[in-house]
Parts: structure tokens; sequence; C-alpha cells
């Protein structure tokens, strides 16, 4: 073969992976756009997108007279093609990073045989750029579908001190038979030790249910159980760190009792908030005076990820509290000192039936 033919060869290889490249990048851009609705992830993917084409400008003359002088490589890379037919999300999203990485591999390695060690590098860089936006892609898909849980949902929580002599695991076997999907352990009174043996039962109970189990303050609690996340108070560790010490994977929750405690909260990347207490509260000792329906009404509005509404919740105000616009509610004694827990659920669900879907 003719240096020269070689050469366009090249090229033209440069030319059909930019393509592909960018066609991979756009679909999982869209995805985290339009479904994730995720502007830094959707950000990170346009930078790599724009980075491929500007970094390839200096050859455009000569990708354009290699194209023009040969068959159009571009028809084979998408009659190979089978996006189209990829089943779900995952697989879709899978495939395109497939394709772009793919493609990034090829520049690079093409690059390389034109001695442009420069660019070859700087293309190595994108595709480990690349892995990680995958992984990030993943990890904030498995946490979109987690936070769905607030969605018209009961939120259950341990207090065993109110909870007629029965255990934590026993209370939460019965929460979970009745339905509940959303656990999280709050335990004031046990040593560390007593509440890691527990929080590692409802952990396995909970896993076994499809549950999310979070743990109220604790961070290393939560990392060794590898519960979905931790519950903090406005006390508690700042968010910041404990999200540094969690990663992007796991749920954060806070609790908030006032619109500034919202906004920081949100401000601060929590994943939901608690909003309470509605009502008076003997459960939690240090809580502020009940903040009124008021402080829901402005949640409700206001703040645009999910909420919790808590404090003083029983079956006699439970519609109210659905009216003023809440789709997950935590009842603490009233759902730990019923009698018949999974009776007691059935109840208040059917009270929400008017409200939720
Ligand atoms: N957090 P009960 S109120 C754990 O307002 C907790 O942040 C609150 O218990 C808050 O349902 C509360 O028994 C206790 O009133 C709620």
């Amino acid at each position: 073969m003719e240096e020269n033919e070689r050469v366009q060869g090249i090229y033209r290889m440069i030319d059909a992976n930019r393509n592909r490249v960018a066609e991979g990048l756009r679909v999982i851009e869209d995805f985290t756009r339009f479904h994730q609705e995720d502007r830094e992830l959707t950000e990170r993917i346009r930078r790599i997108r724009h980075e491929v084409r500007k970094s390839l400008h200096s050859l455009e003359g000569e990708m354009l007279a290699a194209r023009s002088a040969a068959r159009d490589p571009g028809r084979e890379v998408s009659a190979g093609s089978d996006l189209d037919r990829k089943a779900g999300h995952d697989q879709l999203i899978t495939a395109n990073f497939r394709r772009a990485e793919e493609g990034i591999r090829v520049i690079e390695e093409a690059l390389h045989r034109l001695d442009m060690e420069e660019l070859s590098k700087k293309y190595e860089g994108l595709r480990f750029d690349l892995y990680d936006l995958e992984k990030a892609v993943f990890l904030e898909k498995g946490k979109k579908q987690k936070m769905a849980f607030w969605e018209y949902s009961f939120y259950g929580i341990t207090a065993e001190e109110y909870s007629l002599g029965r255990s934590n695991p026993e209370v939460v076997a019965e929460m979970l038979a009745a339905g509940i999907r959303i656990i999280q352990y709050r335990e004031k009174e046990k040593n560390l030790r007593e509440k890691y043996a527990e929080a590692m039962i409802l952990r396995r109970i909970t896993r076994e249910s499809g549950a999310l189990f979070l743990v109220n303050d604790h961070v290393d609690l939560a990392l060794m159980v590898e519960a979905d996340g931790v519950h903090i108070g406005q006390d508690d560790l700042p968010l910041p760190e404990v999200r540094g010490l969690l990663g992007p994977g796991k749920i954060i929750g806070v609790s908030t009792h006032s619109p500034e405690q919202a906004r920081r909260a949100v401000a601060e990347g929590a994943d939901y908030i608690g909003v309470g207490p509605l009502f008076p509260t003997a459960t939690k000792k240090d809580v502020c005076p009940p903040v009124g329906l008021g402080y829901l009404d402005f949640a409700v509005k206001e703040i645009p990820i999910p909420l919790v509404a808590i404090g003083g919740i029983k079956e006699h105000n439970l519609e109210e509290v659905c009216r003023h616009g809440a789709r997950c509610v935590a009842m603490v004694t009233e759902i730990t000192g019923a009698e018949d827990i999974c009776k007691k659920i059935g109840r208040l669900r059917a009270l929400t039936k008017k409200y939720w879907r």
C-alpha cells in the first residue's frame, strides 16, 4: 500500500470514529439532560463532546480530503448500530458509553500512528474521563430510582422505648410486612456496639424486602452496614463533610424546621428533607416547638427535592397533612406504638387513598 493511501486510511478512521464518539455522547447527554435532569452530568458530557470536536480541528482538511476520496466509512458504522433496538435505559446508556469509549480508543491509536503523541495522550485522558462519567451516570441513576420511594409513601422510624416491649427488628419486620419501603434506624439509648448489631439485622431484612435503609446520625455505622444513606439533624456533622464521606451514591436526608434550614439543605446537596415537627411530639426530645402546617405549605411549594412530613402525625391528622401536599409521611409512635402494626398501617394507607395515587 502506498504511503499516501495508508495515511488517508488513518484519517478516514479518525473521521468516522469522531462521528461515532459524538453520536454516542449525544445519546448519553440527552439521557442525563431530559431523563435524569442532571445539569452537572450533562455539562460534563457536553464538555467531552466539545473537546473531541475541537481537538481534531487542525486535522479537518486532511479528514475532509480523505473522506471524499473514499467510500463512506460512516455508513458502515451506523449500519452496524443496533441502538434503536436496545431494550432498557441501562443497556442503551451502556452501549453508548462503549461506542464512545471504543471510538476514542481508535482515535488514540490512529493519532499514535500519525506520530501525534500529544494529541493521542489527550484522547487517552478523555477516555478515562468517560469511564468516570459512566460510573457517575449509573450512580445517579440508582439514586434517582431510590428517591422515587418518597412519592406517596410512609417512612418508618424505629423507637424501641415506644414499641410496647417489642424489639426494633420485630417492629421493622412488621412495617416491612405492611409494605413500608423506607426504614430509618433511630436509636438514641443503646451503645454503638449494640447499635451496630441491630443495624446489621435491619439492613438484612430491609434488603430482603427491597426497602431502603437509612441510619440516623451515625455516618460510620451507615457505611459499615452498607445502608442506603443517613439522616442527619441540624446539630450533626456538616452536610458537605458527610457527603464527602459517603460519596454521591448514598442518600442524605436532613431534618429541617424553617425555610432557611430547608434552603441550606438543598444548596448543600441533601437528597431529601424532613419537614417538622408539624404538631407537638414527645418522641424527639430536643426538637423545637411545632412549626405548623405553614412550613409544610412552604416546603411543598418551594423545595425542589423530596420531603418527608414528620412530628406528631397520627391517624386523626394524617388527612390534613396529605391535604397540605405531603406525599411522604413519617409517623413514629403512631406506628411503633400500635398493638397491630399491620392493621394500623392498613388504616393509615386507606386514609391517604383520596390524596395519593
Ligand atoms: N424528627 P412522632 S419530629 C424524629 O421535626 C423526629 O425533625 C422530627 O415522632 C423533626 O411521630 C420527630 O412520634 C419525632 O411524633 C416524630
